[in-house]
């Protein structure tokens, strides 16, 4: 009979025995062909593998695919060590405070559930705030949950793909990094972590105006000059420093400008109010510098150049200022889209600031359905010269594929993003994305769509998309059913 000694030896790839059951196998030749990859079996080699083994390998798995000589028979049971029988690990103590491996986290929102462990409570009050009784940025991602599919079958989705192009630029996914200001509240590398990320994984950066890094570092983190780069931009009451800004951007080879037009004056967003905020923020626009209210919160403080005559008068004079293409960032209305259609832009961003700005504003992805029926209705759509974009709540590639069908070119992410560098730098961001091209496959696969071209109107039920569940507030420290009160002296105590 064979001693356990003996199986310990061959513990590695060129010799990997393994016990099942008792008996010793020889593994070895059929490590390449195990379905579930050589590693598996490797974690076992030289041990007892039965524990694992069973649950997943109907009987006599081992016996039909191992020829005969590999089955090397008993193994003396009284020479397996007690301690190594039952080789187990102590159960591990769960760590609340511990930031978790970047492998576990395995989709975007498990992005915020850390960040809000590594962010200073005023960061997280800044990037997590949505405006009023943040109606609205709940309700851009519950929109999602109202739009449901209806795959089609027995296509060939072998290959898939979901590379697509943004305003003529090509992009590996239909996902763009939206604009957020202050990147350094998260991380002391700010913006360029989105930089460095967007570049290796082949997605676009939209650089907000009011980034903490510098324009000049944030187009000097590209990957390689052939990184393409998007700008956003807050229009400010002096137009001088706004055309500087976009010259400026169109030099440094910036494809397309996003003007950002839902805050001519900015949301209340009350946790960020009630934060008293002196970090150092990008207030480099502000002329005034002495009246900076640091009491209205981070967003507040350094907002105050924007200018809210803005109009679309000024329109003309902004396509008179730059080649770049033009797109209105924060449209809300099919009446707004048609417009910009109609005036030649190069598109819109149906978006509601990630909840930060108008409450009870409509989420983009219902917006979405009311513009490309009206913009049908006129002959404007499809048009690839004036594209449509959404952004406010996604989360998932399903929600993507979901914008996709109903007729948006791509779509922004905002916080998921800002949240995944906060907590890993990069390397956060590059994960998030590489999990969301994970998640495009499979749903690109199980819905019977090989490219975005296949993913048509027709895959999504979006008939419960105009359904808004009425919302009441929560007051302070009121509950409609009051804890009932300990009754004393009751009969039988
Ligand atoms: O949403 C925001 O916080 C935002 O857009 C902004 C605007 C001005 C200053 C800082 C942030």
């Amino acid at each position: 009979m064979l001693k356990f000694d003996e199986v310990q030896k061959h513990n590695n790839k060129d010799s990997c025995w393994v016990i099942v059951h008792g008996n010793a196998y020889d593994v070895t030749e059929f490590l390449p062909d195990h379905p579930g990859g050589a590693g598996i079996i490797l974690k076992y080699a030289g041990k007892d593998a039965t524990e694992e083994y069973d649950p997943i390998h109907p009987p006599g798995t081992l016996e039909e695919n191992l020829p005969k000589e590999k089955c090397l028979g008993p193994v003396d049971p009284s020479t397996i060590k007690e301690e190594v029988k039952t080789e187990k690990k102590p159960a591990a103590k769960l760590d609340e405070d511990a930031i978790p491996p970047l492998s576990q986290c395995l989709n975007l929102y498990d992005f915020e559930v850390i960040a809000k462990k590594v962010l200073k409570p005023t960061a997280w009050a800044y990037y997590s705030s949505g405006a009023d009784d943040e109606v609205t940025m709940r309700e851009n991602t519950s929109a999602f949950g109202r739009i449901w599919f209806r795959p089609r079958i027995l296509r060939d989705v072998s290959k898939v793909d979901y590379s697509t192009s943004l305003l003529g630029q090509k992009s590996t996914l239909p996902v763009y990094i939206t604009a957020t200001a202050l990147g350094k509240l998260g991380h002391p590398e700010g913006e360029k972590n989105l930089t460095v990320a967007a570049g290796k994984e082949g997605i676009i950066q939209m650089i907000p105006t009011l980034a903490s890094c510098s324009f000049d570092e944030i187009v000097g983190a590209r990957v390689d000059e052939n990184q393409v780069q998007f700008m956003q931009l807050y229009v400010n009451s002096n137009r001088k420093i706004t055309e500087r800004i976009i010259q400026k951007a169109e030099a440094a080879g910036v494809k397309g400008l996003f003007v950002t037009v839902d805050a001519p004056q900015l949301g209340r967003r009350e946790k960020d109010m009630r934060m008293k905020f002196d970090d150092v923020g990008s207030n480099e626009q502000n002329q005034n510098k002495d009246t900076v209210d640091r009491s209205q919160g981070a967003a507040r403080a350094i907002s105050s150049f924007i200018d809210p005559s803005l109009s679309w008068d000024d329109l003309t004079w902004l396509r008179s200022v730059t080649r770049m293409p033009i797109v209105l960032k924060g449209v809300q209305t099919w009446e707004d889209a048609v417009r910009a259609a109609e005036m030649g832009l190069a598109g819109v961003v149906l978006s509601n600031h990630g909840g930060r700005q108008l409450d009870f504003a409509r989420s983009g992805i219902e917006v979405l359905g009311e513009v490309v029926e009206a913009l049908k209705a006129r002959n404007l759509f499809p048009n690839p010269m004036f594209q449509i974009f959404v952004d406010g709540g996604i989360r998932r590639a399903s929600d993507v594929l979901k914008a996709v069908a109903m007729g948006a070119t791509a779509v922004g992410i905002g916080r998921p993003f800002l949240y995944a560098y906060s907590a890993y730098g990069s390397d956060g961001v590059v994960h998030a994305l590489q999990l969301l091209k994970a998640e495009m496959e499979m749903n690109m696969r199980l819905l019977g769509a090989p490219t975005l071209k296949d993913v048509v109107p027709e895959m999504v039920d979006a008939r419960a998309l105009g359904t808004h569940v009425n919302f009441t507030p929560i007051s302070h420290g009121h509950q409609i059913y009051e804890k009932l009160s300990t009754a004393v002296g009751m009969p039988n105590e």
